[in-house]
């Protein structure tokens, strides 16, 4: 029944945003596409043609600047973290049928066709702009080549982003007070032709659109909000070289958020071709595409991209599903103050079941609302939800089973248990078709509780010693419910239900099984003796795993008060010279300061100095100091000062020569 209604659907494909290559995987990354891996196994587990795409996003300005940091080519920049990328996904679980790189000549063609056929559905037109130009790196500043202020809020912002403020996007020319990212110079604006997509023509597409789009309230709702507001055209070239070339123009590529969601059309076509599919099912005419992305990305998804699908004449997005932000220990995601969890580095290397983070990360909220990680959190809940109530059941009805009866003993399961175990499947099913897969994981753990709660009240081990039927039809019942619950927590724990089901005594993949197959018989059979499925995460270790992140939070505190590293010409800039103090006195109504002649060869200055408390008038005098001679002149206390003494740390210690010099001796 569940097939025949499927069938007359388009095939769902399911996508998930693209990493951009200039940075390794980190929690932020897992929040959306464990989600999505979850949707999509369970997806097919209810009979749906799923195809699950995503690839590596490897142009724009950022991997460019990281790639001139490293002094390799963007290209091999990108090719390192596309590996990466792709192997850590593999790692926790999330199976793409394909992982497509941007910068491959499927995309660079799929996006200069639809290029063309925009111009052609006149929805790209010329404009003049003025960019942000470095006159010393004699090259034009396109988005993060360039910083200053944002025009709406007034706080310091990037080429194409308000990133600390309002979060506006902007467009070229919109950023005041411009300098380059790379040399720090001010920038000055030229004009250059450039091309824009007339995304304002969309408004009467895009209203009726967002209310067809499924997927999270928060994307549909953020946006329906943007474009009540108004409707901006893009410009959609840069000047760079690192791109997809724009049609006809050899000087522009463009921007990358044109040619990033144009690559999950390629990367479909890539999969295509290998097998000998037809892309086209899945992006043109009726379909069924949900793309998975970060909170941060919306405008991108709702508003751009199915503008740019309609005017190229492509099918329109199905559903878009919007995780919400994660915080690390209350603070905002930050790579640059520490607040952040590699994959890798932090989580997998140090041995941790990819199984646990997924369930961590489904389980912890609701999809669109803030994670807020902490490791003492993420230990209590695998400890007591994933060992306690699920790993608990199946053990104990594997170890009573199989020491009683020798596997799994004959009989029915009783109608009761069935309907506990309908009903579970007909609320996670709802809970995954809306997303919610918080929801969808707790109903799943409901019913492990109700097999604890079963198994005690009925004490099998008791019943056993009187009634060896009775005992064998409350265990019978017992295993129904592990089958059950492998079935059903196989897209959030993907390895461990495979290990449960293994147990149960099948020897085929669970993933092969549809959802409702959970209640179907599990047939009399011998077992092996089960091994618990899942180990506690001891408190050391929790502490060990917490210790890490916040070393990292100081090392990140340190290298921030640390001062910015000046140039030689900035320090030539700096003239200090050696003198000899000729007289000092104290100055009326001030504990702190003396007033100092000093010799500073062949002129005397008055300079007026903080360093009262630590030397008296006349100590000083006879003295040899070292004085910043072309420090602009002030009044302090209504004394000129022509001048400074340095002086080292929290007693003002004297800086003096260590050889006799010349009083008027340059410092170099
Ligand atoms: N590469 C990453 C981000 O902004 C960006 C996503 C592209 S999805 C087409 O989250
Ligand atoms: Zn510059």
């Amino acid at each position: 029944m569940l097939k025949s209604t499927v069938m007359s659907q388009p095939p769902l494909l399911v996508t998930c945003g693209l990493p951009y290559t200039n940075g390794p995987c980190h929690l932020g990354h897992l929040r959306t596409y464990v989600p999505a891996d979850c949707y999509v196994r369970y997806m097919r587990r209810t009979g749906e043609e799923v195809l699950f795409i995503s690839g590596s996003d490897n142009h724009g300005t950022p991997i460019v600047v990281s790639a001139e940091e490293r002094g390799i080519s963007p290209r091999a920049l990108s090719e390192q973290f596309h590996r990466h990328f792709d192997e850590t996904f593999k790692r926790i679980g999330v199976n793409f049928d394909h992982f497509g790189m941007t910068d491959d000549p499927v995309n660079h063609h799929r996006t200069r066709e639809i290029m063309s056929r925009l111009e052609k559905n006149g929805y790209i037109y010329k404009q003049i702009v003025h960019q942000a130009y470095c006159p010393k790196c004699r090259r034009f500043l396109p988005d993060r080549y360039v910083e200053g202020t944002c025009p709406y809020c007034g706080k310091q912002a990037r080429g194409d982003e308000c990133d600390q403020g309002c979060g506006k996007h902007l467009e070229p020319g919109e950023i005041q007070d411009p300098f380059c990212k790379v040399c720090g110079t001010k920038a000055e604006f030229r004009d250059q032709e450039h091309f824009f997509f007339r995304l304002s023509a969309f408004r009467d597409y895009l209203l009726p659109f967002l209310d067809r789009l499924r997927g999270t309230s928060n994307a549909k709702n953020y946006a329906i909000g943007w474009i009540r507001d108004e409707l901006h055209d893009w410009c959609i070239t840069r000047t760079l070289d690192w791109g997809v070339k724009f049609p006809g123009r050899d000087d522009l590529v463009v921007y990358v958020w044109v040619d990033a969601p144009i690559g999950y059309i390629a990367f479909t076509e890539e999969w295509a071709a290998d097998i000998n599919k037809d892309w086209k099912r899945f992006w043109c005419g009726s379909t069924r595409v949900t793309h998975f992305i970060g909170g941060d990305i919306i405008y991108h998804h709702c508003i751009f991209w199915p503008a740019l699908l309609k005017g190229a004449g492509y099918g329109e997005p199905h559903a878009v599903v919007a995780s919400g932000m994660v915080k690390v220990d209350d603070h905002k995601f930050s790579k640059s103050r520490g607040y952040v969890v590699w994959t890798n580095e932090d989580y997998l290397d140090k041995g941790l079941s990819p199984d646990y983070l997924r369930y961590y990360l489904l389980a912890y909220t609701s999809h669109t609302k803030e994670l807020n990680f902490s490791w003492k959190v993420f230990g209590e809940r695998i400890n007591n939800e994933v060992v306690n109530i699920f790993g608990n059941f199946v053990y104990r009805t594997l170890f009573f089973a199989h020491k009683e009866f020798g596997g799994v003993p004959p009989g029915t399961t009783d109608p009761a248990i069935i309907a506990e175990i309908e009903k579970c499947l007909t609320g996670v099913d709802a809970q995954m078709k809306e997303y919610e897969f918080k929801g969808a994981v707790d109903t799943i753990m409901g019913l492990a509780a109700f097999g604890n709660t079963y198994i005690q009240t009925n004490a099998p081990w008791k019943l056993i010693k009187t009634d060896r039927d009775a005992a064998a039809r409350i265990i019978k019942n017992c295993i129904q419910i592990v089958k059950a619950l492998a079935l059903l927590i196989e897209p959030v724990i993907p390895a461990k239900a495979q290990e449960c089901w293994a147990q149960l005594g099948y020897s085929d993949g669970v993933a092969t099984h549809m959802i409702d197959e959970a209640a179907i018989l599990v047939p009399e059979r011998q077992l092996m003796a089960p091994i618990p499925l899942f180990s506690r995460i001891e408190e050391n270790q929790i502490a060990e795993l917490d210790a890490v992140l916040q070393h990292r939070v100081m090392e990140a505190n340190k290298k921030m008060e640390k001062v910015p590293s000046i140039s030689i010409e900035d320090f030539s800039k700096i003239e200090m010279k050696t003198g000899i103090v000729l007289a000092a006195e104290g100055i009326p109504k001030s504990s702190k300061l003396l007033k100092l002649k000093v010799d500073t060869g062949g002129e005397i200055r008055q300079i007026v100095s903080g360093i009262a408390q630590f030397y008296k008038p006349e100590e000083l005098v006879g003295k040899n100091v070292v004085v910043l001679t072309n420090l602009a002149p002030a009044k302090i206390f209504g004394v000129e000062s022509n001048g400074m003494i340095l002086a080292a740390g929290d007693t003002a210690s004297l800086l003096a020569p260590e050889k006799p010099v010349d009083p008027g001796t340059k410092i170099r």
